[in-house]
């Protein structure tokens, strides 16, 4: 069987003792390169082997030099290319690209002459032929004979960039402390079983190679939503809203619904839209005094409303839900506001988070998503001040172009639909909904006849969706998405103007 490599050099210094790498090219008929790898695998078994680096200066051929072998010298080339009667000198300028260099070698060898006699210049033989002792002394070198040059005429080819100094490492080889004709099985991994046989202490271990890479540790990624809640999130606390405190998903319809003016009968309290809990299924604690108000006006109105005239039920509102927006969580810290000690002051509140709506699923709903929602109380405020508001909000998102269109909402008016034209999609979107707060809201929590409340709201996936080019809904939320893409989506840069 044939030997490893390994082996075949270990056998060789066995029997001929120490030895040039070199050398050993033509011993085993293997590329130089080949042994010096086999030499670094005994390296790593121990010192099987003493090795001593050499430096090997020789003369090879350089590119050109390599041409000069195969055609012959610039020379020689352009005198082969001078028939007997003669050339004109223009033309044999043009036999090589070396002519130039070419012609002056051959004029200086005295091989040709240029007659001027019939005007333009004619270039002649000289001698009936010649001997391109260039391409002959390139030959020896090419045989690995550059020994055989004078010095002249290497430093000659040197200079005329024929040949070039090449260096070759190699190594001489010995015996070393450890030598051995057979290279053991160096181990991989230290076991419990090596150490509790005590076999560790025989056994040869592969060097630690601490110029390996680690592998990358996997880092955690932001899910785009994440990225651009956090934009959002910016763009509120610049424009000085505080954040409100959402984390409950369950709500009472009492201030789900009730304390927004939402009658009992409205559909959207409906079990086909919302999400109703059966444990626990009831809120039992309210503010009593502000209940008996809510009752009274959405039974028989009050502050200038006529309400909605029904017989309104304790048990409708204590039923616990799933919330279907944030608006549940504003409508509790306007009451707490509404009631503070110190009595009112102005507010800018804001909310990014879950709420769940019992809807048909389709490839851009899902049954929850998250509602971004901004608040405003504030004395004598108006209309415009919405507007205003809103323009700032989205004017921070990089739209400038929005528009309104009046809408219906059950605890604002009036309310309105927030249109823009998206610079992305070059076309005009909804991208959300306002309003005033209804008075029906607002006066049976305290708060003052002066005081108006403004908000609007908005969802956080549709920007996602746009920003990062999904288009369904599944490929940015739930258990089947492709979590590259949450590995890869760069990072969030919302059009801030
Ligand atoms: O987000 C929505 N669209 C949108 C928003 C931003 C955007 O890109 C940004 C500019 C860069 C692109 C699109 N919409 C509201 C509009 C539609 O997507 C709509 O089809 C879906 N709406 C959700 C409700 O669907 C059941 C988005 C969600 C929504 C709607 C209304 C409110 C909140 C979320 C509200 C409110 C409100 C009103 C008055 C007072 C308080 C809150």
């Amino acid at each position: 069987m044939q030997l490893e490599l390994t082996e075949q050099i270990l056998k060789y210094v066995d029997e001929n003792g120490k030895v040039d790498t070199l050398d050993l090219v033509p011993v085993f008929g293997v590329d130089h390169q080949k042994i010096v790898g086999a030499l670094k695998s005994i390296e790593a078994n121990g010192e099987l082997l003493k090795t001593e680096q050499v430096l090997h200066k020789n003369w090879g051929l350089s590119d050109e030099g390599k041409e000069v072998l195969a055609k012959g010298s610039h020379e020689a080339v352009v005198f082969n290319a001078v028939p007997s009667e003669g050339i004109a000198q223009s033309d044999l300028m043009k036999v090589s690209p070396n002519a130039k260099v070419g012609f002056s070698k051959a004029m200086a060898q005295g091989w040709i002459s240029v007659d001027k006699s019939i005007g333009k210049p004619v270039v002649k033989r000289k001698v009936e032929s010649i001997t391109d002792t260039v391409q002959e002394h390139l030959q020896q070198v090419d045989a690995g004979q550059a020994s055989a040059l004078n010095d002249t005429a290497r430093a000659d080819y040197r200079k005329r960039k024929l040949l070039q100094e090449i260096v070759v490492k190699s190594f001489i080889i010995s015996k070393g402390a450890e030598f051995a004709t057979s290279l053991q099985k160096l181990e991989a991994d230290l076991t419990t079983d090596m150490l509790a046989s005590g076999l560790w202490n025989t056994l040869k271990f592969k060097p630690y190679n601490l110029d390996a890479l680690g592998t990358v540790p996997d880092a955690g990624y932001l899910h785009p939503l994440l990225k651009v809640r956090t934009e959002f999130r910016n763009i509120f606390l610049e424009m000085g809203f505080a954040e409100m405190p959402t984390n409950n998903f369950v709500e009472s319809s009492f201030w789900n619904f009730d304390a927004l003016f939402q009658p009992q009968q409205h559909p959207a309290r409906d079990a086909h839209d919302t999400f109703f809990l059966t444990t626990p299924s009831k809120s039992h604690k309210f503010p009593e005094n502000y209940l008996n108000r809510v009752k009274e006006v959405h039974s028989n109105g009050g502050y200038g409303s006529q309400g909605y005239k029904y017989d309104w039920k304790l048990e409708e509102a204590q039923k616990n839900l799933l919330r279907t927006h944030t608006t549940a969580v504003s409508a509790r810290m306007l009451y707490k506001l509404a009631n503070q000690e110190g009595g009112f002051v102005p507010v800018k509140y804001f909310s990014i988070d879950r709420v769940f709506r019992n809807e048909t699923l389709d490839a851009t709903h899902l049954a929850e998503f998250h509602q971004v929602e901004g608040v405003v109380a504030d004395r004598n405020l108006t209309l415009g001040d919405l507007i205003g508001v809103i323009a700032e909000f989205f004017k921070k998102l990089g739209i400038t172009q929005i528009e309104f269109k009046p809408a219906y909402n059950p605890y604002t008016e009036p309310s309105m639909e927030i249109f823009c034209f998206h610079p992305g999609l070059k076309k005009w979107i909804e991208v959300g909904n306002s309003g005033m707060f209804r008075k029906e809201m607002l006066r049976p929590m305290g708060l003052p006849d002066d005081v108006n409340v403004i908000a609007w709201g908005l969802s956080l996936e549709r920007p996602t969706m746009i920003k990062y080019g999904i288009n369904n809904i599944r490929d940015l939320i739930g258990p089947k998405i492709d979590l590259r893409i949450i590995q890869s989506n760069p990072i969030c840069r919302l059009e801030k103007s």
